[in-house]
């Protein structure tokens, strides 16, 4: 079995990203650490930053960044999407998309090191901004976020129905399948194809 540390301050990224990569016999360990979030526009950039950040940690070491886009409020919330919700919650974006078109998609940077070695993965899920919040499982805001062919929102779902389409699954099954496939040395350095 190999151990892979996640760094993370979020309980529910490192619950997901454990039992998405469990099938592929990695064992994930929760390391709890603030790393540093530059102001960037792509999440790319805060994922090379949190990489940077954890250079002591030994072995595979995965730390991932996240967020939700409303194309109808250009981007936002965005690689700000922690920021504005610990600060606003959804009250200005259920507002705001009153009058505008309510599609969204989550987007996940998941970035990989083991020594001087580095690979990225990403993955996206499409939907739309449910209302009124619904649902009490996952986190963030799952509450209002419908995926594309649901009715419900992910809070409304399984954990293993969000983690089969969400952003972070289709990211860190990369992660799976390349360390899967070659527990020293993953094939590929993938990222999915980019919205904007
Ligand atoms: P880190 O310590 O890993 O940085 P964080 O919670 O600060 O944890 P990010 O900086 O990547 O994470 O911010 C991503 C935010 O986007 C996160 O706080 C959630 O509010 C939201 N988000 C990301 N993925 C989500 C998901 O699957 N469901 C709901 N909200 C999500």
């Amino acid at each position: 079995m190999t151990d892979v540390t996640f760094v993370s301050t979020n309980p529910g990224k490192s619950r997901e990203v454990a039992a998405i990569l469990a099938p592929y016999g990695l064992r994930v360990r929760w390391k709890r650490r603030t790393l540093p979030e530059p102001q960037a526009e792509e999440l790319e950039a805060v994922v090379a930053a949190k990489l940077d950040a954890v250079r002591d940690v030994r072995g595979y070491t995965l730390v991932e960044d996240s967020g939700l886009f409303i194309p109808s409020l250009a981007g936002f919330p965005g690689v700000y999407s922690a920021h504005f919700l610990k600060i606003w919650k959804f009250g200005p974006i259920l507002e705001l998309l009153r009058t505008r078109p309510r599609a969204a998609y989550f987007r996940s940077v998941v970035g990989l090191k083991r020594g001087p070695k580095r690979w990225t993965f990403a993955g996206e899920v499409v939907g739309s901004i449910a209302e009124r919040p619904a649902g009490s499982g996952g986190f963030g805001y799952d509450p209002i976020f419908v995926p594309h062919g649901w009715s419900r929102t992910f809070a409304e779902g399984t954990a293993e129905e969000k983690n089969a389409i969400s952003h972070r699954g289709r990211a860190v099954r990369q992660v799976g399948v390349a360390l899967g496939a070659a527990p020293d040395a993953p094939a590929s350095d993938a990222a999915a194809p980019r919205r904007r």
